[in-house]
């Protein structure tokens, strides 16, 4: 039996697309920033008496089809291991699930490192995160704290595909707002999005192509903490990604007007000389970057937007770790 706790984390570079859906490798690499408020806590325990998988998320327990989803992840472990025991698992965030705050990075992270630990696998971090990657890719990133980049790698097995850090949680202490606009399940999943629009979209290989040219700049930008260009970069990747997921077909659509709301007033904010900056997930909320120093003003800006549900007011986190008795 073992507990492990991950955060959740947000991408700056967005992955969107996946060279290989089996072995879940990403078709470029992606660079993300883990959120210390938001956690996700999952407790397993193998147990040779069990006849099957059992998985509670937030109290309720898990069907189909996310069940399966979880019992094809818990096999791969035991593969790894040499495992057959069945597993409980319980597992709670403390945020909303599934509607565009990347519960499955923390999710994945935590049950990876939860897995592997209770079997008694002894694994790097850099090991971990190719498994946490198989369950989810962004999962993948919440092994590290702080600014982290997944690496979409080039072996036919994936295994190359894996996260590295970029700079802990301490190193660039930005203030993140997460500005929740809708607490509805989102209607595509993001592995059905990104499939989607992977298949379908005239621009997806101008994505990813641009994608890669990225990474290296987001990387200097943020080794050199420069806050306009990592805001810049971060926004460009943000827009780009919707901007495919809008030219898929039929076309998706994950924001609502508050999201377009609130992308109005952070522009408004810059105009004022405010520097902040925005990014939007797989669902309708809004992730806001900016130093401490701007953080009143974007909380006055945010005020003001009247379709913003609650705010969540983090900063960078640490990566996943297990929790000793
Ligand atoms: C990201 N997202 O980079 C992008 C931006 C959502 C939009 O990673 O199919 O749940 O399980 O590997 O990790 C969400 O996708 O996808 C995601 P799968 P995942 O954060």
């Amino acid at each position: 039996m073992a507990t492990a706790i991950a955060h959740p984390n947000f991408a700056l570079i967005k992955y969107w697309g996946k060279a290989d859906s089996r072995l879940n490798v990403p078709a470029a690499g992606s660079i993300s920033l883990t959120v210390d408020k938001l956690t996700t806590k999952t407790t397993i325990n193998f147990n040779a008496h069990l006849k099957a998988d059992a998985v509670w998320l937030n109290g309720k327990q898990l069907e189909n089809p996310e069940l399966t989803r979880l019992r094809s992840f818990l096999d791969l472990i035991r593969e790894v291991a040499g495992e057959s025991r069945r597993a409980e698992v319980v597992s709670s965030n403390n945020f909303p699930n599934a509607a565009g705050v990347a519960s499955s990075s923390s999710g994945f992270a935590a049950l990876s490192l939860a897995a592997s630990s209770a079997i008694g696998l002894r694994l790097t971090s850099g090991e971990l995160s190719t498994i946490a990657r198989r369950g989810s890719g962004s999962a993948a990133r919440s092994i590290y704290g702080g600014f982290v980049e997944l690496v979409a790698g080039d072996r036919a097995d994936g295994r190359d595909s894996i996260a590295k850090p970029i700079a802990d949680e301490k190193f660039w202490p930005l203030s993140i707002l997460i500005a929740i606009t809708s607490f509805e399940f989102k209607k595509t999943g993001s592995t059905n999005g990104m499939n989607l629009t992977s298949e379908t979209s005239p621009y997806y290989s101008a994505w990813v192509e641009s994608t890669r040219q990225d990474l290296p700049e987001m990387r200097a930008a943020i080794e050199a903490r420069n806050f306009t260009k990592v805001g810049e970069l971060m926004e460009h990747s943000c827009l780009k990604m919707h901007g495919a997921m809008l030219s898929a077909r039929p076309g998706l659509i994950y924001w609502n007007a508050g999201t377009l709301e609130i992308i109005e007033a952070i522009k408004d904010l810059r105009k004022q000389g405010h520097e902040a900056y925005f990014t939007i997930d797989a669902g309708p909320q809004v992730k806001i970057l900016c130093r401490d120093l701007t953080k009143p003003a974007v909380l006055e800006a945010l005020d003001g937007c009247s379709k913003v549900a609650e705010i969540i007011d983090a900063k960078p986190g640490p990566g996943a770790f297990v929790l000793e008795d």
